[in-house]
């Protein structure tokens, strides 16, 4: 598997269930401003012209953080990362896939931005809070006690809360009245699946804060 990523971009998420996962894969880094990667034109790879896409073992290549989250878990086998299909477990884990990919992801995205972007002006950073906050809101109350957001137990969805809790420091919101969510973010950061992947990214794609 070949995994199209952009350092700290919502890639991030695939990027560590890969190598929670075992499986073998490999990277190609995207430059989202050329819209280029070591083999030219990234537009012909995926046509939506953002990353996350995975190019599969038989070369067809997967788009939508969510589905390549769902189709990485289920590689990876033995229901680590994702629950038995149609248990109660499974769909709790869809349903955060979706909610995060909707409703989180695409609300830290400013309008102002050419592209999917993260905020870079102070205006823009206020409203992205503004949208943010309240669905962050919600998923810090479901975390009350809970390290992870299903069963207690780390999965798939984990992996795209991270990016979420990743952008939180990034655009240097901090969590406050979010405790449950910064517990969240200091235990994935322990994991060393996460640890390699941070450092191997290095630092974010696009962060030039213009405030
Ligand atoms: N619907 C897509 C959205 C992906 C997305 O917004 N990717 C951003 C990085 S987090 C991107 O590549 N933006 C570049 C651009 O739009 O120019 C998904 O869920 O994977």
């Amino acid at each position: 598997m070949k995994l199209f990523y952009a350092s700290g971009a919502s890639s991030l998420a695939p990027h560590i269930l890969l190598e929670e996962s075992r499986l073998q894969y490999s990277v190609e880094k995207v430059n989202l401003d050329k819209k280029t990667w070591n083999g030219g034109n990234y537009n012909l790879i995926n046509p939506k012209s953002y990353v996350p896409a995975l190019q599969t073992d038989n070369g067809k290549v997967l788009t939508e953080c969510a589905v390549i989250l769902e189709y990485i878990a289920i590689k990876a086998g033995n229901n680590k990362f994702i629950a038995k299909y149609d248990s109660s477990e499974y769909w709790q884990q869809r349903i955060w896939l979706n909610y995060i990919a909707s409703e989180l992801h695409k609300n830290f995205i400013s309008p102002f931005r050419k592209g999917n972007w993260l905020p870079n002006t102070k205006e823009s950073k206020k409203l992205v809070y503004k949208r943010v906050f309240p669905r962050l809101k919600f998923v810090d109350q479901k975390l009350n006690k809970q390290n992870y957001l299903v069963n207690n137990t780390f999965s798939a969805p984990d992996t795209y809360l991270f990016v979420m809790t990743n952008w939180l420091h990034r655009l240097n919101f901090g969590f406050t009245n979010l405790d449950n969510l910064k517990r969240f973010d200091t235990k994935m950061r322990k994991r060393p699946a996460v640890q390699t992947i941070l450092r191997q990214e290095g630092l974010p794609h696009s962060l030039q804060d213009e405030s």
